[in-house]
């Protein structure tokens, strides 16, 4: 396959998703050529992956205008032609409220449904308004297709954030056009979608997409008993996983995302050396030191503090690598206005440097915690160098970052301990070191195991992952999607005989 053109779209795309794909800076009063406008380029797997396929479709990519304050006045609906060297795509941006965003997205999306869909019932926090404003800004969502649909478009929402919108976007544009949604983490079991506050407006919503997708076909199965038991006019056949409701058919599939694996492992091998040294140096860590890594953002699904438990049981245990194996937790902050990420933070930061005063020597700590951000090419030369990457979450609807250190990994030498609760588990378990992220001796056990294999047989499992990782990539998954979506178009298509 030519890999260079990447997955086809059926038809002209419209991505709706929270975060936009470039993020503009304007320099000064907008007084013509003077202006300067400084462009962020999209990082990261999913806005890296679909900006190529907006640009060739000259598609429409619709996302709250985030820091974007200063928007380009002369288009009413801020709207903006990106990337900014060709233009080949319309960026529209929404200019949401202070007090939109932190309900939408600080209120409803992360203090009800992410906890909901990962199981913790008890963080939930169903604030008074929260949900009246989150279905406000998918209705503003909604609007925004609405203006940029035509009879052949392809609607394609990202994520959690936008649970009603497909619904109000179905009711609003052409029957032949199609709405498709990702939803990025999982689906929770019916006993504890029970506790989901709109559950009805919430399934009623989704169900407005033609194609639904998860990354697995548990949290697809969760999804379709959940409707059959909060919509009981709904009609599920469980075996094609199919919903009519409403008048509306919806197909629900499973396809695990995967990462840009080709570029993670050509930027490891690019890193220059002396770069990497030049980390270590910084952050105290010996140069010939036995390397374990952990990178996540904080967020209290990652199981950060199972991991510490489990490292200082492995330390306890293991007096022989003290001093010669450091373990490195890269932790990205995140959702930082909510309280109970405050409290996890300080926990963990308690933690680490607890545990480093009970073993610290005087060229040499245990763990190793930061929370700098960093390139994703710096990134991905430190998981070529990490013998163990720590991937331990409570829940995880896929886990990205076990990916990439697999694709990373062109030594083929190092360990994956992958925790069985998450999406990639169960494509990669076979070959990684399992763990149950709350069994803390088991969990220490398989550190030390995995640092004891000898050297051929990490060989042996890494090659199964990189072939696995490698085969499965970001590309793949969305050429699957689309293939998805190309199949429920086609469905909705007028006959052309009749
Ligand atoms: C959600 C789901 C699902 C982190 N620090 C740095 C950095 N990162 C990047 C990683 C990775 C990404 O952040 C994290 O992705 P994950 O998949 O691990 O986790 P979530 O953020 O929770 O993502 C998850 C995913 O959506 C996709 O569907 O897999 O289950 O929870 O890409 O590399 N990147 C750089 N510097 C950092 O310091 N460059």
């Amino acid at each position: 396959t030519d890999r260079s053109a990447g997955p086809n779209c059926p038809g002209s795309l419209i991505v709706v998703s929270n975060r936009q794909p470039y993020r503009h800076e304007y320099d000064g009063e907008d007084d013509g050529d003077e202006r300067t406008i400084a462009v962020d380029e999209p990082t990261g797997g999913l806005t890296a992956g679909l900006d190529p396929v907006c640009q060739r479709t000259n598609g429409t990519w619709i996302a709250w205008g985030d820091g974007d304050a200063d928007f380009d006045v002369t288009d009413d609906r801020n709207c903006v032609a990106v990337p900014p060297s060709s233009e080949a795509y319309t960026l529209r941006r929404l200019d949401l409220s202070a007090d939109a965003v932190d309900s939408y997205y600080r209120g409803f999306s992360n203090r009800v449904l992410w906890p909901i869909c990962h199981g913790f019932t008890d963080l939930i926090e169903d604030r008074p308004d929260d949900f009246e404003w989150y279905r406000s800004v998918n209705d503003q969502f909604a609007t925004a297709v609405a203006d940029h649909a035509d009879e052949e478009s392809i609607v394609w929402i990202q994520d959690y954030h936008f649970a009603l919108a497909p619904r109000t976007i179905r009711d609003s544009i052409p029957p032949s056009a199609t709405v498709a949604q990702f939803w990025h983490i999982p689906w929770p079991t019916p006993e504890t979608f029970r506790d989901c506050p709109a559950a009805v407006d919430l399934l009623e919503g989704l169900l407005g997409n033609d194609l639904l997708g998860f990354h697995v076909d548990r949290y697809a199965t969760n999804f379709l008993e959940c409707v059959e038991r909060t919509l009981p006019s709904a009609a599920v056949d469980r075996k094609r996983r199919a919903v009519r409701y409403d008048d509306e058919a919806t197909t629900v599939v499973a396809t695990p995302m995967g990462v840009d694996a080709a570029s993670y492992d050509r930027m490891g091998r690019s890193v220059d050396p002396s770069r990497l040294s030049s980390f270590l140096t910084t952050n105290g860590i010996p140069s010939e030191t036995v390397l374990g890594l952990g990178v996540d953002r904080l967020d209290y699904t990652k199981g950060i503090p199972e991991r510490l438990a489990a490292l200082e049981r492995f330390f306890e245990r293991n007096p022989d690598w003290r001093g010669s194996f450091t373990f490195v937790q890269k932790a990205t902050p995140s959702r930082t206005e909510i309280p109970t990420y405050q409290r996890y933070g300080e926990f963990v930061r308690n933690e680490v440097d607890r545990i480093n005063s009970r073993f610290a020597t005087d060229g040499w700590q245990p763990i190793v915690y930061t929370d700098a951000y960093l390139e994703a090419d710096m990134l991905a030369a430190l998981y070529r160098r990490a013998g163990v990457m720590i991937v331990s979450p409570l829940v995880d609807g896929m886990n990205l970052v076990a990916q990439e250190y697999v694709a990373s990994s062109s030594e083929a030498d190092g360990a994956l301990l992958l925790s069985d609760r998450t999406g990639a588990h169960e494509r990669l378990g076979t070959h990684a070191f399992s763990i149950d992220p709350t069994d803390t001796d088991g969990f220490a056990r398989q550190i030390a195991d995995s640092l004891s294999t000898p050297r051929h047989e990490r060989r042996r499992r890494m090659s199964v992952l990189r072939n696995r990782v490698f085969e499965r990539d970001v590309d793949w998954w969305m050429a699957t999607q689309f293939d998805w979506i190309r199949s429920v178009h086609d469905d909705r298509r007028p006959d052309p005989t009749s």
